[in-house]
């Protein structure tokens, strides 16, 4: 089954954000395989953004998410990846559609609430730097049967 990593930001953290986004995947269908609150160090976070190193915000960027704890997640689904983004909304909270948690929770781009893997390749590699492969729980949910 399909797994992709987010993250609850610093932002979502502070503000009390956490339940409702756990709640949101919850209620969607998708399983939680994987959760911890934790610090971003710099080399992790450099690491995680590196896809944005030379862009201007990218100092920024990288401030912001070492600011505080963050909860990190692995969830599991069919096409989870991809729903996972259009339930998260666009980049900007200014762009992103009133029912996404971007929409309904953020309203500038650099506290935008959440981070979700963009595509499988980013997943694995995501999956992989924040989690060790003995703190990912593989289990069956008797609702599967209900939502499959
Ligand atoms: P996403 O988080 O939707 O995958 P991204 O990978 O393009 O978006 O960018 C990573 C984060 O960087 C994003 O969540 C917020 C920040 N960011 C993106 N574009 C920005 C900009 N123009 N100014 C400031 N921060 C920006
Ligand atoms: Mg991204």
């Amino acid at each position: 089954m399909e797994k992709t990593f987010l993250m609850v930001k610093p932002d979502g953290v502070q503000r009390n954000l956490i339940g409702e986004i756990v709640s949101r995947f919850e209620r969607k269908g998708f399983q939680l395989v994987g959760g911890k609150l934790m610090s971003i160090s710099k080399e992790l976070a450099e690491e995680h953004y590196g896809e944005h190193k030379e862009r201007p915000f990218f100092g920024e960027l990288v401030d912001f998410i070492t600011s505080g704890p963050v909860f990190a997640m692995v969830w599991e689904g069919e096409n989870v990846i991809a729903t996972a983004r259009q339930m998260m909304g666009s980049t900007n909270p200014k762009d992103a559609a009133p029912g996404t948690i971007r929409g309904d929770f953020g309203v500038t781009v650099g506290k935008n609430v959440i981070h979700g893997s963009d595509s499988p390749e980013s997943a694995v590699r995501e999956i992989g730097i924040f989690f060790n492969e003995n703190e990912l729980v593989e289990y069956k949910k008797l609702t599967n049967e209900w939502i499959y």
